[in-house]
């Protein structure tokens, strides 16, 4: 049976290698199964952080042209713009009126961004993740593919979704994440204990939009101890260790063919700069489809035309069931 998959990325600014690997790489995979995918612009979670309006639109054509220039087909899969469909929002609406405020005021990532966003601790940083149940129940989604820090929402999107089933009857699918083993959460390359966010220091994370020169300077000024050994673990070598696991899922060498590679290394100088070409030479195709991409920002729109139509009608049938379930006219 195709799975029904959905994922999202945030326009808060240019992805970085961590949305690639964590997130964007495996929507290919389930692409290439013949999945019905669905991969959403998530722009109504973006405005929940400080943002400029004037830039904003430019942001969310970046991220639509970012996913094309990865692979991501619009005639294989659904691109659209959550904004676009209202369902999203009124979907949220209706389930916020299940959801505890506690489990919200538990969830990590609000405590996070709350420290991080201290002037603007605004009701939708803490409803974030209604709106993220809202995007995947919408669609029958059984299959949920992204990095380990969403994992949380993911649990309360079913917690939510078994709620509302119990109480009003069978209306939804219990979805399930998909977490890669290696890739799930890159560290940033400033503090390897953190992971890399778009909206931290630009020097903490390689952007797919990054120029050659800024992705030695990142790579060779990334954080590493002082033993200057080059061995897989995270615990006692968390940079080295994050490191590793982009070097392989850069090139598809397995860590200890790497790791055998650079076993007499005296300096991390050499393995870095090899990091720093194969990031490079995986980068420049996208870079180049995408500035190709955003020439015509009008014909990029019209493209996910025909995937908006069949979000809009799948979001329209299940709001139809929930309005009915609940007991509105
Ligand atoms: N460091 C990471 N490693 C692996 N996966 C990651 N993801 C994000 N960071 C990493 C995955 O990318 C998808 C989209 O994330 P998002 O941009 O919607 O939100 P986020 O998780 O909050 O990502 P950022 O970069 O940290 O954004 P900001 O700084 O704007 O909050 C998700 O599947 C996520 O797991």
């Amino acid at each position: 049976m195709p799975k029904i998959v959905f994922s999202g990325i945030q326009p808060t600014g240019s992805l970085h290698i961590g949305n690639y690997f964590g997130a964007l790489k495996n929507w290919l995979e389930f692409q290439k199964q013949g999945d019905l995918c669905y991969f959403c612009v998530v722009d109504l979670h973006a405005i929940t952080i400080d943002y400029d309006p004037k830039q904003f639109q430019d942001k969310i054509l970046d991220t639509i042209a970012t996913y094309i220039a990865c692979g991501i087909n619009p005639e294989k899969s659904i691109i659209f713009i959550q904004s676009k469909i209202k369902e999203h929002s009124e979907l949220a609406w209706l389930l916020n009126s299940i959801t505890p405020v506690s489990e919200l005021e538990r969830m990590t990532q609000y405590k996070d961004k709350k420290i991080q966003h201290a002037k603007n601790i605004n009701a939708g940083l803490l409803d974030y993740p209604v709106l993220m149940a809202a995007d995947v129940l919408l669609y029958n989604t059984n299959t949920i593919p992204v990095g380990y820090d969403q994992k949380q929402h993911v649990e309360l999107a079913r917690t939510i979704a078994n709620k509302f089933n119990a109480k009003f009857g069978q209306t939804f699918t219990i979805p399930e994440h998909f977490i890669p083993e290696v890739g799930a959460k890159i560290m940033s390359l400033l503090e390897p204990t953190k992971k890399m966010s778009k909206s931290h220091n630009p020097k903490s994370y390689i952007s797919l939009s990054d120029s050659k020169q800024d992705i030695e300077k990142k790579i060779m000024s990334a954080v590493t101890d002082s033993d200057n050994k080059i061995f897989f673990d995270p615990e006692k070598k968390p940079a080295i260790s994050n490191l590793l696991s982009i070097y392989h899922l850069a090139t598809g060498w397995t860590l200890q063919q790497i790791q055998d590679k650079y076993k007499d290394s005296t300096s991390y100088a050499q393995f870095k700069k090899d990091l720093a070409n194969e990031l490079v030479k995986l980068l420049k195709p996208i870079q180049d489809k995408k500035q190709e991409l955003l020439k015509d920002k009008t014909k990029l729109l019209e493209i996910l035309q025909a995937s908006t139509n069949k979000a809009q009608e799948q979001a329209k049938k299940t709001m139809e069931k929930v309005k009915q379930k609940m007991g509105l006219i």
